[in-house]
C-alpha cells in the first residue's frame, strides 16, 4: 500500500482514534499533576507523552478528513488552533522548560489551551458523532492489530524524542519524574495557585490555632531552634519547576500530639486567605509547619510567617500564610483533587 491510499482511509477510524488519544491525553495531564513520587509521576508522564504524540501522528489523517469536509465550521476551527497551541506548548514545556513568554509559561498555555478546547471538543463530537460509532468489525483481530501498531508507534515516537532530548543535551534530559525543570531554592517565585491573594501578615501578632492551642511564631521558631528541626524537602510545582531546600521548623505530630483524631478524619490545614488543604492523619510526622528557607525567613509572597512544608507531595498541597491546623471529621479524600483558590 502507498502512501497516497494509507491517507485515503482516513475518516471514521481517525475521528475515533483521535477521540481516544485526546481524552486519553488530557486525562493523563491531570494524573501528571496530582502525582507527587516517582512511579506515579513516571506512569503519568510517559502515558501523557505517548498520548500527546498520539495526537500528533493522527495528523496527516484528520488533514484528509477536514479536507473532505463539506463546510468548516468556526468552532471547529477554533478546536483545532486550541489543540495544535496545546501540544506546541507541551513540547515548548518538555524541550525548553519553565520560562515566560510574553508573560505566561508554557504550562499555562498548555492546560489554558486544553481546558478552553473541552466544550468545542464536545461539541464536535456531538455534531458529527453520527455514522462515527464503534463496530463489530473494530474488534476484529485485523483491528487490533491496527491499533496494536498505532500504539507502538506513539511509544516509539516517544522515546526517540526523548533520545534526541538527551542527546543535544536539551533541558528534556534533566527534567524529573514529573517533568519539571530544576531552579535554585533563591529563584523560587512566588506562586499562586490560581486566584488566591497574596497577605501581608506582621510575624509579631500573627497566631496559628494548632489543635487547642495557640501559638506565635517566635514559640515556633524557639521549639525548632531548641531541637535543631530542620527538613530538607523538594518543592515541585505544577507550572514546571521544582527547586531542593532545607526548611526550618516544625512537624505536626509534636504539634498536635494531644488530639486524637478518630478514624476516617484529616488533618485540615487553612490558610489566611481561605486556601485549604485536607491530609491523611497519619501523614502528621511528616508535615512541617516552617518559618525558614535555607536558613532565611518566608517571604511576603512564598508564605510568610508560616507555611506548609509537605516532602513528596506537589506544590500546591504546601499551604502559605497557615492560620489554622485542626483535625476534621471530613475524611480527606472528600475534598477537590486540586484547590479551586
Ligand atoms: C481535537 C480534535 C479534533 C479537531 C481539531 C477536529 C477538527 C475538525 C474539523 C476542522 C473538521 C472539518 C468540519 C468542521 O469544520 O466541523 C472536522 C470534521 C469532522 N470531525 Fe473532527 N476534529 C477533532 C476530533 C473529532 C472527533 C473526536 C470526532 C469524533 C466524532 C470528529 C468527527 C468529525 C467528523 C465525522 C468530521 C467530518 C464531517 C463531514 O465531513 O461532514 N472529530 N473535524
Ligand atoms: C488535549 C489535551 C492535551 C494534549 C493533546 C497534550 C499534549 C502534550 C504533549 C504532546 C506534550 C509533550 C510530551 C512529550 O514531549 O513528552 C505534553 C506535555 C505535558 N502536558 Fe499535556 N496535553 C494535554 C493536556 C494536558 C493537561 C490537561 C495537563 C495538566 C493538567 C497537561 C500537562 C502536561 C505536562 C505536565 C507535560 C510535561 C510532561 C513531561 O515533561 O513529560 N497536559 N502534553
Ligand atoms: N494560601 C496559598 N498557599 C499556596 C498557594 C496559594 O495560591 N495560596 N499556592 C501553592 C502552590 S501552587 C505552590 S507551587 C506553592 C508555591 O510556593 P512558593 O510561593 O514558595 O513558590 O505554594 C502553594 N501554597
Ligand atoms: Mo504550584
Amino acid at each position: 500500500m502507498n502512501l497516497k491510499t494509507l491517507f485515503r482511509r482516513a475518516g471514521r477510524r481517525t475521528n475515533i482514534a483521535l477521540f481516544a488519544v485526546v481524552i486519553g491525553a488530557f486525562l493523563s495531564g491531570w494524573a501528571a499533576f496530582a502525582a507527587g513520587t516517582a512511579v506515579p509521576a513516571t506512569s503519568a508522564t510517559v502515558a501523557h507523552g505517548v498520548f500527546g504524540i498520539g495526537v500528533v501522528l493522527l495528523v496527516p489523517w484528520k488533514s484528509v478528513v477536514i479536507s473532505r469536509a463539506p463546510a468548516i465550521r468556526w468552532a471547529s476551527l477554533a478546536l483545532l488552533v486550541l489543540i495544535l497551541l496545546c501540544v506546541v506548548a507541551g513540547f515548548v514545556q518538555v524541550f525548553v522548560g519553565y520560562r515566560f513568554f510574553l508573560g505566561v509559561t508554557p504550562i499555562q498555555v498548555h492546560v489554558g489551551a486544553a481546558l478552553i478546547a473541552v466544550p468545542l471538543f464536545a461539541w464536535h463530537v456531538i455534531r458529527h458523532r453520527r455514522r462515527q460509532r464503534l463496530q463489530r468489525r473494530d474488534l476484529s483481530r485485523r483491528a487490533l492489530l491496527r491499533t496494536a501498531a498505532f500504539t507502538a508507534a506513539a511509544g516509539g515516537s516517544w522515546l526517540a524524542m526523548e533520545g534526541v532530548g538527551s542527546w543535544t543535551g536539551s533541558p528534556a534530559a534533566s527534567r524529573i519524574a514529573t517533568g519539571s525543570h530544576e531552579l535554585a531554592a533563591a529563584d523560587i517565585p512566588a506562586t499562586i495557585w490560581l486566584l488566591d491573594s497574596v497577605p501581608v501578615l506582621d510575624p509579631a501578632t500573627h497566631r496559628l490555632m494548632i489543635g487547642d492551642h495557640t501559638w506565635s511564631v517566635a514559640e515556633l521558631d524557639a521549639l525548632a531552634a531548641a531541637e535543631s528541626l530542620a527538613v530538607a524537602a523538594r518543592l515541585d510545582c505544577t507550572s514546571g519547576w521544582y527547586a531542593d531546600a532545607s526548611w526550618i521548623g516544625v512537624p505536626l505530630d509534636r504539634l498536635l500530639d494531644n488530639t486524637s483524631p478518630s478514624a476516617g478524619s484529616s488533618i485540615e490545614v487553612v490558610s489566611t486567605t481561605g486556601y485549604t488543604r485536607h491530609f491523611p492523619v497519619a501523614e502528621a510526622g511528616a508535615l512541617w509547619l516552617v518559618t525558614r528557607r535555607n536558613g532565611v525567613p518566608l517571604g511576603v509572597g512564598t508564605g510568610a510567617p508560616v507555611r506548609l512544608v509537605a516532602p513528596g507531595r506537589r506544590g500546591f498541597w504546601w499551604v502559605k500564610w497557615v492560620a489554622t491546623v485542626r483535625v476534621s471529621d471530613r475524611p480527606d479524600w472528600w475534598q477537590p483533587p486540586f484547590p479551586l483558590q
